[in-house]
């Protein structure tokens, strides 16, 4: 998701636009009303998501950025004494500034790999392609533009070295335990024993920093969301009055989950697609995100839960984000 260059937008093909239509009139047909959090990221999602990386209270970048600048050995340590050549993926790969410290490091140490990207972007693929044989010198790349799964296998197809995964960012946060769980066990079965998992978790801490993450000063985060209402009426030619819905995050420090909600100000319609009408009660909620925090003892439960054997949990010094590595 982290991306500097522009990620296509559902515009550009007619399968996108009517996966994204059918989503959405699924979503706010349902009861409550929701909507899918991937679709925040068009170009002025992507663009409001690299503000809010870069703003003061939105911690979990910066946390994991310090993991992989200070403690870039021994996360290359742990991948390295799994054996000799393998193949580094990374599932939604954005822009790969974190993993290029590693990359750097693993190229320095003469580690025998290829570093597969996974991205739903074309661009993202390409941007990397390009970019990084130029920066990382000597770097043996492999981008893969399609859905995670899909490519997984087709990365299985073309090699048949060991697997390091890389699940960056707190991204298994976007789905719900349950979901999140199915995903592990899913990633699980495309992997062999022996093969690994690097995954970055955020961690359950003081309810107000989580909140003020996710409830910025600046209103980016507020933005962020009224975004997809924006992007749904220029895609899908809808007449959302996006200043009639209101930003509404909330944290739970029991359960860990952060949610992100919007409130409809009035009763009123919206028409998508200029012929389905949909109706808002004043104060009715769309569950647009949720962003589930973890204790340590729960990342490793995770692991077990889901077919891997946890080997390393790495911190950030102020013990906000995790890096665990899992053994298949
Ligand atoms: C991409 N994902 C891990 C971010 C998160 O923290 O859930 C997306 C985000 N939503 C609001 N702020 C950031």
């Amino acid at each position: 998701n982290t991306t500097t260059c522009q990620q296509p937008s559902a515009k550009q093909t007619d399968v996108t636009v009517t996966q994204f239509y059918k989503d959405v009139l699924k979503g706010l047909r349902s009861e409550p009303k929701r909507l899918d959090s991937k679709y925040f990221y068009d170009a002025i999602g992507d663009k409001l998501f690299q503000e809010l990386m870069n703003c003061g209270e939105y911690y979990p970048t910066n946390c994991e950025l310090e993991i992989f600048t200070q403690k870039t050995a021994e996360l290359a340590k742990s991948i390295i004494a799994g054996g000799d050549a393998f193949d580094l993926i990374e599932l939604g790969a954005g822009d790969a500034t974190k993993s290029s410290y590693l990359l750097k490091y693993l190229i320095d140490e003469k580690a025998d790999f290829t570093y597969l990207p996974i991205d739903i972007s074309g661009n993202v693929i390409s941007y990397l392609n390009i970019t990084l044989p130029v920066t990382l010198p000597g770097i043996k790349i492999n981008g893969l533009q399609g859905e995670y799964f899909e490519m997984l296998t087709k990365a299985a197809s073309i090699s048949t070295k060991r697997k390091v995964v890389m699940f960056l960012g707190s991204n298994i946060g976007n789905m719900a335990v349950a979901e999140a769980e199915g995903f592990c066990r899913v990633l699980r079965q495309h992997l062999s024993p022996g093969d690994m998992v690097l995954i970055g978790v955020d961690l359950k801490k003081n309810p107000k920093t989580v909140l003020a993450a996710y409830n910025d000063k600046e209103g980016i985060t507020r933005r962020f969301n009224l975004n997809l209402l924006q992007r749904i009426n220029r895609e899908l030619d809808a007449d959302f009055e996006v200043n009639q819905f209101d930003h509404y995050p909330t944290y739970n420090p029991e359960t860990g989950a952060c949610k992100s909600y919007l409130i409809s100000l009035q009763n009123q319609q919206v028409k998508i697609n200029g012929t389905e009408n949909i109706s808002f009660a004043k104060d009715e909620y769309i569950d647009m995100e949720i962003s589930q925090k973890f204790t340590l003892q729960q990342v490793d439960n995770m692991a077990r839960s889901t077919g891997f054997k946890p080997l390393t949990q790495l911190l950030d010094s102020k013990g906000w984000f995790v890096d665990a590595v899992w053994v298949a």
